[in-house]
């Protein structure tokens, strides 16, 4: 039997809504069945490795706040014993799947070589935890922005041999995560952006950006991964203008470059936010382009304007999501990914589950809400009315292309404008508290 690391805690179970035990689901409760499919197969819920497993709580004003039971030991052994502390984490919280970046599992070494010889001695570990448990990989990724020589960018730098070493980053890291089955592999943009136009070409870097994910796409092909490749937008930071600034310019960056067949995207709601979206404005975007993939499910912070990463709480913006996954017939192969850590004060172990259990009930609760809101469809009967004289002989012209302007001047000549319908902005957003409140 090997170490125990969260002693304090037992399997959280589903009590329901009385439940007064933090330790346990008010509203996730997996097995039960919405819209025909059990709650855990709608949320597929992720943690992600980083957060949960690497972080400190270290902030820019401060260092490490928080220390871990895996903490100390040589980097090798740190990682080992990081493995079984996230399997025995997820399996306690019954969470089904994981996201990792190269770095977060196994420490860089001082060279490529080492890094991979690294990556694979712990993968070994990783997929033998799978195996014992069922847990498996929602997607991983390439940590290409943390290390001095992406101080440029990867595949934006204006250094060609760091685009190259992003490219075995890359690969290797790709390697992996077809190793563990990964459902999904992602791209964010971590330096990917410029802080100056006085010292960019931008039409260049752009090229670099869209050669090398050309480059991935190609590779994934070529090994087999037949996973979802995901771009993460992100408006800014670290990098004063990011690339991918939200879901609308990376779609048409991926149609500019031929790429939006072979990437689709995966959406933060902390992102959102920064690049002054609501959560709902980037995933229907996504989902109205079919290029919803999969969500990083956390939330900012109105006041501070960073990337704060908090838990999600905020039943709004859960329901909505959801109804917007819900619209788009489910999120697999991608999930909801976790992309959230506790606060720098939140300094003990038992604060890792009650933050992921805070964010798995509002979810779930998002989740029947947006249910029912689509099975009564309140809003789309609303929004079809709204549109009705497009249903009319003169709408029909206009959306099937046959009508131009001298069509529409003498409509207009002969029958003037009627009256528009009411928005009923304030109805519709009372009838959603009441879903809120009441479903
Ligand atoms: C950072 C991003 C990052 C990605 C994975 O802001 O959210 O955590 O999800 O590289
Ligand atoms: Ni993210
Ligand atoms: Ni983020």
């Amino acid at each position: 039997m090997s170490k125990v690391y969260f002693p304090t805690v037992n399997k959280i179970a589903y009590e329901g809504p009385q439940s007064t035990n933090p330790f346990a689901f008010k509203y996730y409760n997996p097995e039960e069945i919405v819209l025909g499919k059990p709650m855990k197969e709608h949320l597929r819920f992720s943690m992600a490795y980083w957060h949960t497993f690497t972080y400190m709580g270290n902030d820019p004003f401060g260092g490490a706040s928080i220390t871990r039971e895996w903490d100390g030991g040589d980097p090798m052994t740190q990682a080992k014993e990081r493995v079984h502390a996230a399997f025995e984490f997820m399996e306690k919280m019954g969470m089904e799947y994981f996201c990792f970046h190269d770095v977060d599992i196994a420490p860089r070494g001082a060279t490529l070589e080492e890094s991979n010889r690294n990556l694979d001695e712990i993968v070994d570990e990783i997929e033998a935890e799978m195996k014992r448990t069922g847990i498996k990989c929602l997607w991983g990724t390439t940590n290409a922005f943390g290390d001095a020589k992406f101080v440029h960018g990867a595949s934006t730098s204006c250094n060609a041999t760091v685009f190259a070493y992003t490219a075995a980053q890359i690969k290797k890291a790709m390697e992996v995560t077809k190793r563990l089955g990964g459902e999904n592999y992602v791209f964010w943009g971590g330096r990917e952006g410029y802080e100056t136009l006085l010292n960019t070409d931008v039409n260049r870097e752009l090229d670099h950006f869209a050669a090398m994910l050309k480059m991935a796409a190609d590779y994934a092909d070529k090994i087999g991964f037949t996973g979802q490749l995901m771009i993460e937008p992100k408006p800014k930071e670290p990098t004063r203008h990011q690339y991918d600034f939200d879901a609308q310019s990376v779609i048409g960056f991926l149609r500019k470059y031929g790429l939006e067949k072979r990437f689709v995207l995966n959406i933060e709601a902390n992102h959102a936010t920064l690049a002054q979206h609501s959560f709902q404005h980037e995933l229907h975007m996504s989902r109205i382009n079919g290029l919803l993939g999969s969500i990083d499910a956390n939330m900012g912070d109105p006041i501070l304007g960073w990337d704060t990463d908090q838990f999600p709480t905020n039943l709004y913006d859960a329901t909505l999501c959801m109804y917007e996954v819900l619209q788009q017939g489910g999120i697999a192969p991608g999930g909801l990914n976790f992309d959230a850590k506790v606060r720098r004060a939140s300094t003990d172990a038992e604060d890792l589950f009650l933050g992921h259990i805070a964010g798995m009930d509002t979810f779930a609760r998002g989740l029947k809400v947006a249910a029912k809101m689509l099975e009564d469809k309140v809003f789309i009967k609303n929004i079809d009315e709204r549109y009705a004289s497009y249903n009319t002989e003169l709408g029909a012209t206009i959306e099937n292309g046959t009508a131009d302007f001298e069509s529409l001047e003498q409509y207009a000549l002969k029958n003037g404008v009627t009256k528009s319908p009411s928005g009923r902005q304030e109805m519709l957003e009372s009838i959603l508290n009441q879903y809120i409140l009441e479903a």
